[in-house]
């Protein structure tokens, strides 16, 4: 079921649930050639959210700024490539939310422990800002803040849990957002582990 969050985004609950499998051993996959690391923001803080990414681009950050590389700068190796159970699990929840055509390049990979949150940023790196975000959530529960147009915008807060999909595309695109501070609540499956995968076309 299509759970609305705007007018161009909605959540789309347990969608992913019927290919964990195949996404975990994805994600196992990706993650032993490009290790998750914790990347260091322009600002100087070090994020609490261990990332790697799939695909041709990833989203990396360092003192001199945010950007999508064709490499991965922890191995100066281009980064995997984006598994085909990614692409048609994104080309499949963005059809269902009303944006046929769905062909992300990019695939960041955040690994979230008991504590570790997400600030409340944009995502405006991106090339095409036409296209709309598939996010995917598994493991611990956390609260999502859906914020507006502007910083001080108070952010909504959606629980997302193991399996669940959301799209963002058109007006919602440009919304602040984050993840709250996780709970410590271990997953039966994953156990003190949330992973978020952020399919979007970059280039
Ligand atoms: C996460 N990740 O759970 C979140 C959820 C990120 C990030 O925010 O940039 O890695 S993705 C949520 C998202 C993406 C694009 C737009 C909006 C939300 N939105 O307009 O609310 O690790
Ligand atoms: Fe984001």
């Amino acid at each position: 079921d299509r759970e609305p969050l705007g007018r161009e985004a909605c959540i789309l609950r347990g969608f992913a649930l019927d290919r964990q499998d195949a996404l975990l051993a994805a994600i196992a996959h990706v993650t032993a050639v490009a290790p998750p690391r914790h990347m260091v923001t322009p600002g100087g803080f070090t994020m609490s959210a261990a990332l790697s990414n799939c695909g041709a681009l990833g989203w990396v950050s360092d003192a001199r700024g945010y950007r999508y590389a064709a490499r991965d700068p922890g191995r100066d190796q281009p980064w995997p490539d984006m598994p085909a159970v990614f692409l048609g699990l994104a080309r499949d929840a963005a059809r269902e939310a009303g944006f046929p055509g769905f062909t992300p390049d990019a695939c960041l990979i955040n690994h979230y422990a008991p504590s570790a949150k997400m600030s409340l940023h944009q995502d405006r790196d991106e090339h095409d800002l036409g296209a709309p975000i598939v996010s995917v959530s598994l493991g611990m529960e956390a609260v999502f803040l859906f914020g507006g147009h502007v910083r001080a915008d108070r952010p909504r807060r959606v629980p997302l849990y193991h399996g669940d999909v959301a799209v963002w595309g058109g007006e919602d695109r440009l919304r602040f957002h984050g993840i709250a501070p996780l709970k410590d609540a271990p997953h039966p499956r994953l156990g003190p582990l949330r992973i978020n995968l952020t399919l979007r076309k970059a280039g």
